[in-house]
């Protein structure tokens, strides 16, 4: 049984760019799962501490066999390939963030997972991606994606390409 999977991308060192390319190849690589979409790339400032470069966020949807947490396992795999470390400040710079943001209709609560995650609901680099590929997509509680962007205006994020970013 496959289950459709939405994953928020984002990077803000060692060219942000070539980061999410590389990690979207890893994504369509993974067993069990096909690439389905993926989104335009945006640039935004740091949430979180200023003193950190801009990021570049993209959102993919996969639909896959993997459990939710042999799909974490696979995703932190994959940052780790591509260099992250995990550093004691909190909301620092990192090379690659791939974050399960919905897994199907499923709410998880787990000590490594909770799907839906989060943070999204508020997140103009997650939300705007995500409306892009999945326009009429309703979260698990009920609400519809359109309604949170609507409490989410576009504000700061530019929809990059290859010429004009990191
Ligand atoms: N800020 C932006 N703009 N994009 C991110 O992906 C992102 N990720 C984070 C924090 C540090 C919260 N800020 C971010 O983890």
């Amino acid at each position: 049984m496959m289950t459709r999977a939405y994953i928020g991308l984002g990077s803000n060192l060692d060219t942000p760019l070539s980061q999410l390319r590389s990690a979207l190849k890893a994504l369509a690589a993974l067993p069990d799962t096909t690439l389905v979409s993926q989104s335009s790339f945006y640039a935004s400032d740091p949430l979180g501490p200023a003193d950190q470069p801009r990021y570049v966020n993209a959102v993919a949807a996969l639909d896959t066999a993997l459990s939710p947490l042999t799909l974490l396992d696979a995703l932190q795999a994959i940052e780790l390939e591509q260099g992250r470390t995990r550093k004691a400040e909190r909301w620092g710079p990192r090379t690659l963030d791939l974050d399960i943001l919905l897994y199907g209709e499923q709410q998880l609560d787990e000590p490594r997972l909770r799907v839906p995650h989060y943070h999204m609901h508020a997140r103009a680099f997650v939300l705007y991606p995500l409306a892009e590929i999945a326009p009429q997509l309703n979260l698990p509680d009920g609400r519809a994606l359109t309604e949170l962007l609507n409490a989410c205006p576009f504000v700061g994020l530019e929809r990059v390409t290859e010429t004009q970013c990191c």
